[in-house]
């Protein structure tokens, strides 16, 4: 009788580790799931890495109801294969050494969500040495190799060519707006826009996803953000796209329109020109990609186009002359370089940035991903933002009940 009684209770705690198992592995599946699923069922050129995971789920669970099931009913991360080959990708942060706890909790919210799963590499990048205080916390955060690099002089100062008393005039007349009178927030949207990849702790790299002080990521993310970029041929990738102030900008746009009439050739033949612009190229929107997130393949920065346009930009003097963003610049070469296919918003990958948030209005992904934010608080389908306009334009679906997150 006690022997019957044993088996009942052995039997009934495997059953509830089965059940268990299988809640946990439901809940964490990958909300880009056509990306997920398709390599699970081996559509992809990832079949072997998904091969193993389910051997890893055979070995650690054994159930043998689930064995012979080629369809299992939820996604298997690919973070759970021992074998799992990242991809040649890093995050970057530049920043000061008094960004320090405003960036703690950035890194510490990607950790947590994303790359303690992963153990992907982080530069750090600044204009003065790092400090050990800094290296010290900062390595004990993050799960991959980091590495500290200082800027070169050249990367961060006024080029010979610039009138030092005309960007001292510009800076006197915008002072009234946000970073106006800056120096160091002009070599930073430079260093940004044209040299961070050329910097030699990125040369080991060809993605890279950029963190930013005060920034957070809402919900988990499942999957390896880089794989998706490589498999499914994407260059550029953001959360969150919004309108330039003008004032920052109002030479940019005819600068750029120079450039494309004296080398016609850098224009992709199936660019994201309307992304950009309302009237085929005549004027720029103001629309762009919030650089603060930005996940991309720095072949696009390292392509002889881009070089030449930044070249052509830097010329021009437009970063001390006016206060040209890293954020239009990238933009705007996205837009022109590469095919608009090539250029991905990730909705499911909930962030912040004062003060705005990209927060996935559909209930589904926000649960399975253990999103932390209030739908009512996204930024994507308000008129300010232009990712309304990025789904218009790639002719995408939107999400149901988008409407009411307008105004
Ligand atoms: N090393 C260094 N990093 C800077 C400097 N100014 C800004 N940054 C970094 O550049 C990025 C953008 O700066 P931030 O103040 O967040 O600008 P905002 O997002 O446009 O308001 C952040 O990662 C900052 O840490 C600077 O003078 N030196
Ligand atoms: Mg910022």
């Amino acid at each position: 009788m006690a022997k019957v009684s044993d088996r009942i209770v052995r039997l009934a705690v495997f059953a509830v580790f089965i059940v268990g198992a299988i809640v946990f592995l439901s809940q964490s599946s990958s909300p880009a799931g056509k990306y997920t699923r398709q390599s699970t069922t081996g559509a992809s050129s990832s079949s072997s890495s998904s091969s193993s995971a389910q051997s890893v789920l055979d070995k650690d669970l054994a159930p043998s109801s689930l064995q012979s099931n080629s369809k299992l009913p939820f996604d298997i991360p690919d973070y759970l294969d021992p074998n799992y080959k990242r991809e040649n990708a890093t995050f970057i942060s530049l920043a000061r050494n008094e960004d320090l706890w405003e960036l703690v909790d950035a890194i510490r919210s990607v950790e947590d969500r994303f790359n303690s799963k992963y153990k992907y590499d982080w530069v750090f990048l600044n204009d003065q040495p790092f400090n050990e205080e800094f290296k010290t916390v900062m390595t004990s955060l993050i799960s991959g190799n980091v590495k500290y690099g200082v800027i070169p002089k050249k990367h961060w100062s006024l080029p010979p060519w610039i009138d030092e008393k005309k960007a001292a005039q510009t800076r006197e007349r915008m002072k009234n707006i946000i970073y106006g009178d800056s120096v160091s927030y002009r070599h930073m949207c430079r260093f940004e826009s044209g040299f961070f990849f050329q910097h030699e702790l990125m040369q080991d790299y060809k993605y890279y996803w950029r963190v930013e002080p005060s920034t957070k990521l809402h919900c988990d993310v499942n999957f390896d953000v880089f794989k998706f970029m490589r498999e499914e041929n994407k260059d550029y990738a953001f959360t969150i796209s919004i309108h330039e102030f003008e004032i920052t900008i109002e030479t940019l746009w005819e600068t750029t329109k120079e450039f494309i009439q004296q080398n016609p050739q850098y224009l992709d033949k199936n660019n994201f020109m309307d992304f950009i612009s309302n009237d085929g190229g005549e004027t720029y929107n103001l629309c762009h990609f919030w650089t603060n997130f930005e996940v991309a393949n720095m072949d696009l920065w390292r392509s002889e186009a881009y070089q030449k346009y930044f070249e052509y930009l830097d010329q021009a003097g437009g970063f001390f002359y006016e206060r040209w963003g890293d954020a239009p610049v990238h933009s705007i070469a996205a837009a022109l370089f590469i095919p608009k296919e090539r250029v991905h918003y990730f909705e499911e990958i909930g962030y912040y940035h004062g003060p705005y948030n990209n927060c996935p209005i559909d209930d589904e992904i926000r649960i399975k991903n253990k999103c932390m934010c209030k739908p009512k608080d996204d930024f994507t389908w308000q008129d300010y933002s232009c990712t309304r306009r990025y789904y218009d334009v790639l002719g995408l679906q939107k999400p149901l009940g988008w409407e009411q997150h307008t105004g």
